[in-house]
């Protein structure tokens, strides 16, 4: 019996500090109150993104549906330490950020030579 108690306060405790701990480890990462998320959906195909401009206030959290439509491509964002895997057409992967810079920023495909064959586009944080 006296074990059962001691169960039971060692759960009551942890369910305790785990309630207390939530909202804390929430605050800490964004608050979201403060945050607008905006998505946009990009379409990569051979050579292109649709769109190949994005903009942004300073501050939105950025969620990017990428959709490959035809061939082999990422969607990468290197200011913002972001970048999809390698998908296939017909695949989509998405990604999210905090545009907490203020500045132009070049998304891009890293497949083979797709960046220079026009696989680029343009984020522009305001
Ligand atoms: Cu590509």
């Amino acid at each position: 019996m006296k074990t059962l108690i001691t169960v039971l306060i060692v759960v009551i405790i942890a369910a305790a500090v785990w309630l207390f701990l939530q909202p804390q480890q929430q605050s800490v990462t964004i608050s979201p109150s403060e945050s607008t998320v905006r998505e946009f959906t990009v379409e990569g195909s051979p050579f292109k993104f649709v769109p190949n401009e994005i903009r942004v206030q300073q501050g939105d959290t950025v969620r990017i549906v990428f959709n490959n439509v035809q061939g082999t491509h990422d969607f990468v964002l290197d200011a913002f330490n972001v970048r999809t895997e390698i998908i296939q057409g017909g695949e989509s992967q998405t990604i999210e950020f905090v545009a907490d810079q203020n500045d132009k920023f070049e998304y891009y495909c890293s497949i083979g030579n797709h960046r220079a064959m026009g696989m680029v586009g343009t984020l522009t944080v305001e």
